[in-house]
């Protein structure tokens, strides 16, 4: 891994750190306790060029990489968890249309999409396929030039505000993933509808809908790839989310350190503010050796993504890593809290809730073991 940042690329990270200090970090608490979509934070990143940032400049988007998403990613997300959400979930619909989009699909979803006109989701995840992700039931039949979609997805996050669905159906749910099938579905076809927003611990205002689809026609030239090309659009656009999900848990991560650090100087007990003492000492140490690493696994999955070299193993190697790092992190920050840590007045509790999140979605902490091991004795069978 070799990388160092432009002048051009630390310009525009110091103005998304501005955004963030000035705008999105003083509103998050608001954001939480509103259980709304945030609709303003959502304006100011289109208005700020940030929703399409690795999406080529011809179909509205900043031509920028991976990495440069996945750094500018960690800082809206240490701002305000919600909005980090968002704009990592607004990628599973950009990174399908980007890779296996026609150019009429790259222009009509893409570029509203990459421009932050329109938000974007992506549904795979059913009652009975969420880890296994070939077990999809919703079905899928042609009838002349469109499909008909019938079956339900549940757990879609930005579900409900977006516009543009990547939905993964069967075309023959007798063989599995052999029969997954992608189609671009848009908010408002005939038959698509919504049903309940789950209540979860914590990203309260982070909308995880089911979608309902009941004869729900879609258009032939909406199907993304190919015919039975479905599980392929996923795989591919979960090791592109294992990596959002990985830059969430970093900034997150970050935002309960910094606040530890802070609150460690200021606590004082025994005539000496806590930081002073070796117990507290170890913790902040360990919070950032494990923040670094976690870090650095994640750059390194998107700076191969950025380079065009394999990266499925390295995505999930930072999703596990910083999924499990941010549940070590924000328990350390609620215990140098003290009993303040377990109060709301702090912060570090919805950080604390939030954090477990990172440990289920995107594939669980067991899959993303079952991915690294499978891609290892691949390569160990090559040899
Ligand atoms: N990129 C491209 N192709 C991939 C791929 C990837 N990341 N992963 C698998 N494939 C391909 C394989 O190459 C294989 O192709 P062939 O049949 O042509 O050889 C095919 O897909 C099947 O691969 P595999 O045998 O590994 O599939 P499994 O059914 O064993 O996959 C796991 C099992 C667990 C890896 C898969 O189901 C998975 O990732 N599940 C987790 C899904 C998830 O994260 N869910 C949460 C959703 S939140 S949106």
């Amino acid at each position: 891994m070799e990388f160092a940042f432009t002048e051009e690329q630390q310009d525009i990270f110091a103005a998304v750190d501005e955004i963030c200090a000035e705008v999105l970090a003083p509103r998050a608490e608001e954001v939480d306790k509103a259980q709304e979509w945030p609709q303003e934070n959502v304006d100011l990143m289109a208005q700020s060029d940030l929703m399409g940032l690795p999406v080529p400049e011809e179909y509205g988007g900043m031509g920028l990489g991976f990495l440069d998403w996945g750094v500018i990613g960690e800082k809206l997300s240490g701002a305000c968890t919600t909005t980090g959400a968002i704009f990592g979930a607004h990628m599973l619909a950009i990174y399908p249309l980007m890779l296996f989009g026609t150019e009429e699909q790259k222009q009509k979803y893409l570029t509203p999409l990459a421009r932050g006109e329109q938000v974007g989701a992506f549904g795979l995840t059913e009652p009975n396929a969420g880890s296994d992700a070939g077990n999809v039931q919703t079905r899928a039949v042609r009838k002349g030039d469109e499909y008909l979609l019938n079956g339900s997805k549940i757990f879609i996050t930005n579900a409900g505000p977006a516009e543009t669905y990547i939905i993964i159906a069967n075309l023959n749910p007798d063989t599995g993933m052999r029969g997954l099938t992608a189609f671009i579905v848009e908010k408002g076809f005939e038959g698509f509808e919504f049903g309940k927003n789950e209540k979860k611990m914590a990203y309260k205002s982070l909308p995880n809908r089911e979608l309902i689809f009941n004869d729900c026609r879609v258009p032939a030239e909406n199907v993304l790839h190919r015919e039975r090309g479905g599980f392929r659009v996923a795989m591919q656009t979960l090791d592109v989310g294992r990596i959002g999900m990985a830059i969430g848990a970093v900034g997150l991560a970050q935002v309960a350190f910094d606040k530890a650090v802070a609150y460690s100087q200021t606590r004082v007990q025994f005539k000496r503010p806590i930081c002073e003492f070796q117990m507290v000492q170890k913790m902040i140490a360990d919070m950032a050796v494990d923040i670094a690493a976690g870090r650095w696994l994640t750059y390194n999955a998107a700076w191969r993504k950025d380079q065009g070299l394999d990266f499925e193993q390295e995505a999930a190697m930072a999703k596990l890593y910083t999924s499990e790092m941010v549940g070590r992190v924000t328990d350390h920050a609620v215990q140098i809290h003290g009993g303040y840590g377990y109060c709301e007045e702090y912060g570090v509790e919805r950080l604390f809730r939030e954090a477990k999140l990172f440990e289920i979605v995107e594939g669980t902490s067991e899959i993303q073991r079952l991915v690294i091991a499978n891609k290892v004795l691949k390569n160990a069978r090559k040899k």
